[in-house]
């Protein structure tokens, strides 16, 4: 339920235990218990409220409760594109304003808007950029913490950290973006992000003949753990997409409008270095230059998964019940059968 679509929130109370339930055989009340426990489990997904996050650079609180990491520059009234009131390029941030658990499985579910498309026409698909990243970071600044913009997508900079791209403007031999709208999942473990994707004879880029985008920042292995082809439809088109990012130890997942686009292998607890071991802040960046866009987050949530142990016991219980209500059924039919047989 929770791999394959919108989180679902049930409300479940002690009450909702049958009251007669110690009338049942053991098995039926382990069964049932597992059942309520599945459920308690899926209630316990937490909404993160947009206001409560610590904002950076170019994020601001829309009035109707949207977080926008950047403004479109060029349309925006008031606002001169060539004098972004944060630094150059525009690059806005927003932080749990605590660190939280991430060695635990957990899934977290936002659904973002990139509007109002403009600007230089990246070749790929057209105006609009640079795009949004979710990242999970124990970075020295803390809530503070800020990276570049343009296609530095506000996470270029940010130690300590991984980094989901969302990346909607194809960028030149330095990056490597395969396209104008793909998804990537990038991390330099405990040195700092960038949003290249190759290392290539030991500098970050994908042509070592030309001038290095990053001179004397060497590297020994890709910073992209693995990246999409192109996606459809666009990610900048204005409408509302949700994504949702599943950790797992091991193996990281990104959804898309519920449809499964990445799976890469990571283990944050030995790839970060996290507070006490286990914490680091969750947030987002957006990066923005010359081709502007609106780049806005409208929801946020986070999932505690049940451990593999406690949701294998609950699907024994589930399907315990199943059979119990299936043979009770029998019952029920052959008593009413030889009711009728008298
Ligand atoms: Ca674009
Ligand atoms: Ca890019």
């Amino acid at each position: 339920m929770i791999l394959t679509g919108k989180m679902t929130k049930y409300e479940v109370s002690a009450r909702a235990v049958p009251r007669n339930l110690w009338r049942y055989p053991l098995l039926y009340r382990f069964a049932t218990i597992g059942l309520f426990g599945l459920l308690a489990a899926a209630a316990s997904a937490s909404p993160i409220t947009l206001s409560t996050l610590d904002l950076v650079g170019t994020s601001q609180l829309m009035p109707t409760t949207v977080l926008r990491l950047t403004p479109n520059y060029e349309t925006n009234p008031g606002l001169n594109p060539g004098d972004p009131p944060v630094g150059d390029p525009p690059a806005g941030a927003a932080w749990t304003p605590n660190a939280v658990n991430v060695v635990d499985p957990f899934a977290v579910s936002f659904d973002f808007r990139m509007s109002d498309a403009t600007g230089q026409v990246d070749p790929a698909d057209g105006s609009g950029g640079d795009g949004i990243a979710f990242v999970i970071q124990n970075d020295f600044r803390g809530t503070s913490a800020i990276g570049r913009g343009a296609g530095g997508m506000g996470f270029l900079g940010i130690f300590d950290s991984v980094a989901v791209m969302f990346d909607t403007y194809q960028n030149n031999y330095a990056y490597g973006d395969p396209n104008g709208n793909y998804i990537a999942v990038n991390t330099r473990g405990t040195d700092f992000n960038v949003p290249h994707h190759f290392c290539t004879g030991g500098e970050l880029t994908t042509d070592p003949l030309k001038a290095p985008d990053l001179p004397g920042v060497t590297c020994t292995a890709n910073p992209s753990l693995s990246m999409t082809g192109a996606l459809s439809p666009l990610m900048d088109d204005g409408n509302l997409h949700q994504a949702m990012i599943v950790y797992d130890p091991g193996t990281l997942t990104v959804y898309l409008d519920s449809a499964l686009v990445l799976s890469v292998p990571l283990n944050l607890a030995s790839t970060l270095s996290l507070q006490n071991g286990t914490d680091a802040y969750l947030g987002f960046t957006a990066g923005t230059r010359f081709s502007y866009q609106n780049q806005d987050i409208v929801d946020f949530s986070m999932t505690p998964v049940p451990e593999p142990a406690t949701a294998t016991g609950c699907l024994a219980g589930l399907v315990f019940l199943a059979v119990l209500g299936w043979k009770r059924r029998g019952q029920v039919a052959v008593k009413a059968i030889s009711k009728f047989e008298k």
